[in-house]
C-alpha cells in the first residue's frame, strides 16, 4: 500500500489557505509546465472567485517524493464552520495558518478547539510574513497562549512551526532563513503528519464528508477509507446516522489529483477518493462490509443559530423579473440545497413559505444568491437568532467579537455596541494607531451591525466574529435607529421628486427604478417611517425657469446589496429577491393598516 499523509489546511478568514494549496499543488511538480494555473485554484465556484472567499470545503492530492498528500481546503468564514468539524474528522493533522499580523482571531480560536478535541496536533505556519507589521514571534507566542487555554496536551503544545509567505511561495523553519520554496514545509507534514492508522486487510469502514453531485451519475460521496479496500463494482452497504441500512454497487470510485480526477479501480485505507452508485448517500454515513458491517460513529454537527423565511414574493411586481417564482420550485430548489449542505436545515411554514436555518448571516445569503441567479424570484424575512430552552431556561447564541479599529473610533464603537448588549472582554493596542477591542455579544445584537460600525470607523474597522456558545437570553437588544422612507404609490421614481426628498434621508433608488405603494425607498434621516412620494413629476409652470434649476444633483443611491437589505430590515420589512433588482418592502403595504399595526403593537 502507498504512504498517505492526510491534512486539511484551517484558519481564521482570510489568513491564506487557498493561496497556501495554490503553491504546494505547483512546487509538488503536480502540474504538467504546459498547465497554465490561476490564482486561489481550489475556489472554483462562481461566488468564490467573486467574493474571494472559500464556501466549500475541497480536497485534492499530491504526489511529493513518492508520498501520496490528500489536503483539504476549508472555509475560514465562521458561517462554515460546520464544514470544518466534519472535515476535521477525515484527517490526521491540520496545518493552521495564522496571519503574522493579525494573529490569533475569532474563527482561528474555533478551528483550533475542534483540532485540539480531536486529538491532532497542528503544524502552525506562520503565514504572510511579508508585511511590513508582520510580527511573527509575537504570533507564535498568541498561539502558544490559545492552545494552552484550550486544554493542549503536552505534545500539541509542542506543535512544529513554520514561517510563511503563501503568496510568494515559501517556507521556512526559522525566520533567518532564506526565504526560498516550500521544501521545509513539505518536509515537515512528511515527518510530523502521522500515517493514516488501520490496514488494508481489516474489515471496510468508509465515511462520508462531502457530498457532490454529478448529472450522469449522480450523488457523489466523498469519503475517506479508514479500514479495508475498496474496488470498483463492489457490492457493500451503506448504513445511514440512524442505523438504517441498504446495499449496493460502487458503481463509479474516483481518485483526486492536483485539480483533476479520474477513474480509479482500487483505493485502500487511509486514501480519500469518491464513490457513486448510493442515491441516498449522505455525509456522516458509513460504507462498510455486508458480511460483517462495522460502521463509524455518525458526525456531531453544531446546530443552526440563525433562521429566516424564504417565502413566495407577493409584492406588485411579482413575477415579472424571475422565472422560478412558485412555492413548489422554492421548495424544490430549498430540498436540493439541504442534500448536500448539512449544516444548514428548512421547515415549510404555511402555504408559500418556509423556515430557513443556518449558521449565519452570509450562508444564508449565499444560498439566496446563488437562487437568485438560477432565475428565483423569493422573499426574505429579517434573520432570527433561534432562541433554545434547555431546563425551562430560555437561552440564546453568544458570539466572540473582535474589532481591530482606529484608536479614535473606539469609544463610540464600544458605546454603540454597549447598547446591544455587548461586554467588552479585551482591549489590547495594535501599534500603528490601531486598537483591538473584543467583545462577548448575543448573536442578536450583531445583526445589522456591520453596516453600522462601517460608518462609524469610516470604512477603516475590521470586524469578526465566531460562534461563543448558548447563555440564558439577555433581554431586548436595540436595533436600527432610523425610519423608512415608504413609497405611497406605484410608477417609476421621477428625478425631480427624488431630488426633494434626498434630504430626509439616504435614497435606494434612483431615476426610473419602479417602485409601489409600501415599498421602502430609502432610509429617514429620523428615527420614524415616512410615507413619501418618488413618483411625483415637477409642476410645468409658464415661467421659464433659468438653466441652474434644470440641473439636477443626485446624491448617488446606497448600493443594496443582498447583505446590506437583510441586515438593514425590521420584523415588520422584507426583502424581495430577483434575478435583477433587491428591494426593501413593508410586509403590509397597505398604509393604514401599517398603521393601525403599529399602533396595537405600542398599546401592547
Ligand atoms: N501579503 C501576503 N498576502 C497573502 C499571502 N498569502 C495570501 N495572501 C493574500 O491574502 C488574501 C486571502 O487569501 P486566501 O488564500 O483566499 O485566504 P483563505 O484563507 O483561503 O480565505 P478563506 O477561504 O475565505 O477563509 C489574498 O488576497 C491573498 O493574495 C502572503 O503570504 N502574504
Ligand atoms: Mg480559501
Amino acid at each position: 500500500m502507498r504512504d498517505i499523509r492526510n491534512i486539511a489546511v484551517i484558519a481564521h478568514v482570510d489568513h491564506g489557505k487557498t493561496t497556501l494549496v495554490d503553491e504546494l499543488l505547483k512546487q509538488s511538480g503536480t502540474f504538467d509546465d504546459r498547465v497554465e494555473t490561476q490564482e486561489r485554484m481550489m475556489d472554483n465556484n462562481a461566488i468564490e472567485k467573486e467574493r474571494g472567499i472559500t464556501i466549500l470545503s475541497k480536497n485534492t492530492a499530491i504526489d511529493y517524493e513518492g508520498v501520496r498528500i490528500n489536503i483539504i481546503d476549508t472555509p475560514g468564514h465562521a458561517d462554515f464552520g460546520g464544514e470544518v468539524e466534519r472535515v476535521l474528522k477525515m484527517v490526521d493533522s491540520v496545518l493552521l495558518l495564522v496571519d503574522a499580523q493579525e494573529g490569533v482571531m475569532p474563527q482561528t480560536k474555533f478551528v483550533v478547539k475542534k483540532a485540539l478535541e480531536l486529538g491532532h496536533r497542528p503544524i502552525v505556519v506562520v503565514n504572510k510574513i511579508d508585511k511590513p507589521a508582520a510580527q511573527p514571534d509575537r504570533v507564535v507566542d498568541e498561539v502558544f497562549d490559545l492552545f494552552d487555554q484550550m486544554g493542549a496536551t503536552e505534545e500539541q503544545l509542542e506543535f512544529p512551526v513554520v514561517y510563511a509567505a503563501a503568496r510568494d511561495g515559501y517556507a521556512k523553519e526559522n525566520l533567518e532563513d532564506e526565504n526560498k520554496d516550500l521544501k521545509p514545509l513539505f518536509k515537515m507534514i512528511l515527518e510530523e503528519v502521522p500515517s493514516p492508522k488501520g490496514s488494508d486487510d481489516n474489515g471496510l469502514q468508509i465515511q462520508v464528508f462531502t457530498l457532490d453531485y454529478d448529472n450522469f451519475i449522480g450523488k457523489i460521496g466523498i469519503a475517506r477509507i479508514f479500514n479495508g479496500t475498496i474496488a470498483y463494482g463492489d457490492n457493500i452497504m451503506l448504513v445511514k446516522a440512524d442505523g438504517e441500512q441498504s446495499r449496493g454497487r460502487v458503481s463509479k470510485l474516483i481518485g483526486f489529483k492536483g485539480l483533476d480526477r479520474m477513474e480509479i479501480k482500487e483505493a485502500g485505507h487511509g486514501d480519500i477518493v469518491a464513490i457513486a452508485g448510493f442515491e441516498t448517500i449522505d455525509v456522516g454515513d458509513s460504507l462498510c462490509d455486508p458480511a460483517n458491517p462495522m460502521p463509524l460513529d455518525p458526525m456531531h454537527i453544531e446546530e443552526p443559530t440563525l433562521e429566516v423565511t424564504f417565502a413566495v414574493n407577493d409584492s406588485p411586481l411579482a413575477g415579472t423579473e424571475g422565472k422560478h417564482v412558485t412555492s413548489n420550485k422554492i421548495d424544490e430548489r430549498l430540498k436540493a440545497e439541504m442534500n448536500t449542505n448539512i449544516a444548514m436545515s428548512y421547515d415549510p411554514i404555511g402555504e408559500a413559505a418556509f423556515k430557513v436555518k443556518g449558521r449565519g448571516e452570509l450562508q444564508i445569503t449565499i444560498l439566496a444568491e446563488n437562487m437568485r441567479r438560477e432565475g428565483f424570484e423569493f422573499s426574505i424575512s429579517r434573520p432570527e437568532v433561534i432562541i433554545r430552552v434547555v431546563d425551562g431556561v430560555k437561552m440564546e447564541p453568544f458570539e466572540h467579537l473582535v474589532c481591530d479599529l482606529p484608536d479614535e473610533f473606539s469609544g463610540s464603537v464600544i458605546e454603540a455596541l454597549g447598547k446591544r448588549k455587548a461586554v467588552m472582554s479585551n482591549m489590547v493596542p495594535m501599534g500603528d494607531g490601531y486598537t483591538r477591542v473584543e467583545f462577548e455579544i448575543p448573536a442578536r445584537g450583531l445583526i445589522g451591525y456591520r453596516n453600522e460600525f462601517l460608518t462609524a470607523t469610516k470604512g477603516e474597522g475590521v470586524m469578526n466574529h465566531s460562534f461563543l456558545e448558548f447563555r440564558p437570553y439577555s433581554g431586548t437588544v436595540t436595533s436600527r435607529m432610523n425610519g423608512a422612507l415608504i413609497s405611497m404609490e406605484d410608477g417609476e421614481a421621477v428625478a425631480y421628486s427624488i431630488f426633494n426628498l434626498q434630504d430626509r434621508g439616504s435614497m435606494f433608488i434612483k431615476p426610473q427604478d419602479k417602485v409601489y405603494n409600501g415599498m421602502v425607498i430609502g432610509e429617514h434621516a429620523r428615527a420614524n417611517d415616512l410615507d413619501v412620494n418618488p413618483v411625483k413629476a415637477k409642476q410645468q409652470s409658464n415661467v421659464r425657469s433659468s438653466g441652474a434649476d434644470e440641473a439636477i444633483k443626485l446624491v448617488p443611491p446606497r448600493d443594496l446589496s443582498l447583505e446590506l437589505a437583510l441586515e438593514w430590515i425590521e420584523d415588520d420589512e422584507l426583502v424581495e429577491v430577483t434575478p435583477i433588482n433587491i428591494r426593501v418592502r413593508k410586509r403590509e403595504l397597505n398604509p393604514s393598516l401599517r398603521r393601525r399595526i403599529e399602533k396595537q403593537k405600542k398599546g401592547l
